[in-house]
């Protein structure tokens, strides 16, 4: 690369000299341009000590500037300065009109930032600093400005013509084209406008608000699609509904519109008024839609709906803060799921996520704090911490304050920075105002990156009755962090007498929130008279690694006995992790595998029982997974943990058999398809049942699969069993069903991508001829980020086996993906490398070949901001 890209540090922030009063936009789309018109009502910033400051815009080099004046005469060539992104102007009057043209092209826009085309239309993505390139603005989240939008394009090729807030004129003009302007009574940074212009058709309803105005929700998507929108349209009403009534938070505008996009970057795009989503966040149908993607879809449609409040009106003030709008959010989303579904099923999911994705990037060269303090390009940080371990920091101030203070606390923040762009900082003031509770110590979970363990030891005292917690915390070192200080942990336990049953904790309580200060501390329990078993950190009260030596008698009694439903999950986890990791040990010296007949018993007693929640069922007789192994491992050793858990899979299956054909039988019912949360679990326990049938090798059991595929109605149970025959040894059958359900999805492009991650994650021999094969395929379309995904992205990280093969091949094969992709969509290339970012977790032979790959890319010519920050980082 030619110049090393500029870092930007959170300490350098200083305010915007120029405040922009209103913005007047004219689109002008034609098919192999775009002309954009501003005109910026702009004013100096009382609160800028600089007084004769210049002004910043932000445009993409690649921006044609067309015109430019300020109160209708032209600048000087000295007061104009054009530097990379930057147009500079100075020497200007304390407020004044800057109207410019720009000639864009969103026809050839591939990185999909900014304004581009999808399958032919039209659409926005802004955030983070997608607006620089569609116009020359002070494109900075707190600049904020009422925005008036005119679109105007052919009436034939484009019918529907939307942005943000509401309609407000149309007409027509000369040869076929029309117009459409909007108005956006919210002042909002440029990262939240939206402009969509495409052949859409859409579905209506409405929801009344809590003060009784009628708000009109219209989701627009391809015609094609048109019967996969009911779901979202009910999750998006739930959703308002929720907001009112667990946060007070009514929405503000007359209309809510969501489109529908098959080339998009990322899930959904919060856009005020006008949400942009990913097809696959927002189209749902039983026939095409895994229950797994039913639920995202309601999660999504929440999360962003839920950022009118939290990212809208009251929005960041630098994008450093990205973990106030995104941490807070997800929090919010989870919660709602967790209301709307199974809240213990919701927070193993979670937490599953958080232990093995956002743990391994704590742990990794890109590790960061949940507010960073640098970047160089902020795409990087639309991260596993910035969001998920934001949400588990908004959820420990929640655990922290209780739900009452903690409700005082977020109305407090929405009424005083409502309208304003904020930093985390004013988050945690507010709680503490409206709260009263010293959040002084907590603030280190926003500025310190890694993940603190929590190493527990314990003493029992029978002559004093006194049973003693002792709790020491350590943080490891990080980029550019070696020492951390101690954490504020709600560590919540209860205690369990050798009967099961619980103990009333010193709160009078069966359940307490220890609060974790100090480096080394002892908590003590009075009027104890036996040594009880601890439950530690229930509910996962924080994101911590817990050490603590069970038996794995302790934890099987946990997984019987404990009230707390994720509790009983994670001694199950617990358990299977302890088992697994023995035999991992001995896997490199040959010690002949033999499985311990305790998780065959524990197993068997969940199978056995009855009235328990299916769903906990299916997650508690799910071994932990490859993802979590590797991370919990010193040095990954991918055959190994691959092996030992094909092997315990095949054990569990033979032992107990008679009962997986049971349950399954018994799960296997014919009935209309329903996402609902009963049936969801009834169908996952099914399919997991199926799974270790299958995993007999007995051909009845794929004959039983086969029949599955052939008559269900709904795509959970269609898929679940084209993946296990299609992963069977027997390769005919495999390629016979794949074939036959290409032939017979092949139009739809969500299910098609069902297909492609059925055959990328094939661990079987060959896996990486396979996907190249693909890549052929007229499924196939590398423009196409959710093809893209599917395939590249889940070979590398949910094949493992064939990813990591010995000769080096998937990892040349990703560099190359990488080195493609670096120019036409950088923030995609950066994403997908990953997998090869964490070469330092493996044996030495992976490390020198994973480092090759990475050292070939950063060798390239021109790589993107996004792709250098990663590379860069990880070779360090
Ligand atoms: N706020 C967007 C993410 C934008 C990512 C830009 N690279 C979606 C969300 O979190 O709701
Ligand atoms: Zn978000």
């Amino acid at each position: 690369m030619s110049q090393e890209p500029k870092v930007i540090y959170l300490k350098d922030y200083t305010v915007p000299s120029f405040l922009i009063e209103s913005t007047e936009l004219r689109f002008e789309l034609f098919e192999e341009e775009t002309i954009v018109h501003a005109e910026l009502k702009v004013k100096r910033n009382p609160a800028c000590e600089k007084s004769a400051a210049s002004l910043e815009l932000f445009g993409h080099e690649e921006l044609e500037l067309i015109e430019l004046t300020i109160d209708g005469a032209a600048l000087d060539e000295k007061s104009v300065q054009r530097e990379g992104e930057l147009l500079i102007l100075s020497s200007l009057p304390e407020t004044f009109v800057l109207k410019s043209s720009t000639r864009i092209h969103p026809e050839t826009n591939t990185a999909l930032e900014g304004l581009y085309k999808s399958d032919g239309m039209f659409c926005t993505q802004c955030e983070a600093e997608g607006f620089r390139r569609i116009t020359f603005f002070p494109d900075r989240p707190d600049v904020m400005s009422v925005f008036r939008t005119t679109v105007e394009a052919d009436k034939k090729r484009y019918p529907v013509l939307l942005s943000n807030g509401n309609p407000v004129k149309t007409g027509e003009n000369a040869e076929g084209r029309h117009w459409v302007t909007w108005e956006d009574p919210f002042p909002k940074p440029a990262y939240l406008f939206a402009l969509v212009a495409g052949d859409l058709k859409c579905i209506e309803d409405s929801f009344t608000t809590m003060s009784g105005r009628e708000v009109k929700l219209v989701i627009y998507a391809e015609e094609k699609d048109l019967d996969k929108l009911d779901y979202a349209m009910l999750s998006l009403q739930k959703s308002m509904k929720w907001d009112e009534e667990v946060y007070g938070r009514e929405y503000d505008l007359d209309i809510y519109m969501i489109v529908a996009v098959d080339f998009f970057n990322m899930g959904a795009m919060e856009n005020k008024g006008l949400n942009i989503f990913n097809t696959s966040c927002v189209l749902a149908n039983p026939k095409t839609t895994t229950d797994a993607s039913f639920q995202r879809v309601e999660g999504v449609v929440a999360h962003e709906y839920f950022h009118n409040w939290s990212g809208n009106r009251v929005t960041c003030r630098d994008w450093f803060q990205l973990s106030l709008k995104e941490g807070f959010t997800v929090f919010r989303d989870a919660e709602f799921s967790a209301d709307m579904n199974s809240r213990t099923v919701k927070r193993v999911e979670d937490v599953s996520l958080l232990r093995t994705a956002q743990f391994a990037e704590d742990a990794g060269p890109m590790a960061h704090p949940i507010r960073p303090d640098s970047f160089i390009e902020i795409s990087n940080f639309y991260t596993m911490t910035v969001y998920e371990k934001g949400a588990e920091v908004v959820r420990m101030i929640h655990t922290l304050l209780g739900p009452e203070l903690f409700r005082k606390g977020s109305d407090l923040y929405f009424e005083r920075h409502d309208g304003q762009a904020v930093t985390t900082e004013d988050f945690v003031q507010a709680m503490e105002d409206a709260s009263g509770k010293d959040l002084g110590q907590f603030r280190a979970w926003y500025h310190q990156a890694g993940t603190p363990e929590l190493h527990i030891t314990d003493e029992f005292d029978g002559q004093k009755e006194e049973y003693r917690l002792t709790v020491r915390q350590t943080c490891p070192a990080t980029p550019g962090q070696d020492k951390k200080t101690p954490f504020q942990i709600p560590l919540s336990v209860g205690l369990l007498d050798q009967e099961g049953n619980e103990l009333r904790l010193t709160n009078g309580e069966y359940s307490e929130v220890l609060e974790v200060t100090e480096a080394e501390q002892t908590f003590v329990f009075k009027g104890i008279n036996a040594k009880p078993v601890p439950s530690l950190l229930r509910g996962f009260s924080a994101p911590v690694k817990l050490h603590y030596a069970y038996q794995r008698d302790e934890l099987m009694f946990l997984m019987a006995n404990d009230t707390d439903g994720f509790s009983r999950w994670d001694a199950a986890q617990k358990l299977g992790v302890d088992i697994m990791q023995e035999l991992i040990g001995g896997y490199s010296v040959d010690r002949p595998m033999a499985l311990d007949s305790r998780l065959i018993a524990a197993y068997r007693a969940v199978l056995e029982a009855d009235g328990l929640d299916k769903a906990m069922v299916s997650k508690v007789l799910t071994l932990p997974s490859q993802a979590y192994l590797s991370e919990l491992s010193e040095v990954i050793d991918v055959d190994a943990i691959h092996n030992v858990r094909e092997f315990i899979r095949k054990k569990l299956a033979f032992e107990l058999e008679p009962l997986f054909l049971k349950r399954y039988q018994e799960n296997n019912l014919e009935v209309d398809y329903s996402p609902d949360a009963d049936s969801i679990a009834r169908r996952s326990l099914k399919n997991l049942c199926l799974s270790y049938l299958v995993a007999t090798q007995k051909t009845e059991y794929l004959q039983l699969a086969k029949e599955q595929y052939a008559q269900s109605d709904n795509m959970t149970d269609m898929q679940s069993a084209l993946a296990l025959v299609a992963h069977s040894d027997d390769k005919v059958a495999g390629a016979e069903l794949l074939d036959d359900f290409y032939a017979q999805w092949k139009d739809e492009s969500l299910v098609v991508n069902l297909w492609l991650s059925i055959q990328a994650a094939d661990p079987s021999e060959g896996a990486l001829a396979r996907v190249e094969s693909l890549m052929h395929h007229p499924a196939f379309d590398a423009k196409n980020p959710n093809k893209l995904r599917s395939l590249i992205s889940v070979f590398c990280a949910q094949n493992p086996v064939n990813f990591h093969a010995k000769d080096g091949s998937g990892y040349q094969f990703l560099a190359d993906r990488i080195i493609e992709l670096n120019a036409q969509n950088p923030q995609i290339a950066s994403r997908m490398l990953t997998p090869l970012t964490r070469w330092k977790k493996y044996a030495a032979d992976r490390q020198v070949l994973m480092r090759a790959q990475l050292e070939r890319i950063h060798q390239c010519d021109d790589l993107s901001k996004d792709v250098f920050e990663v590379v860069s980082k990880s070779l360090v």
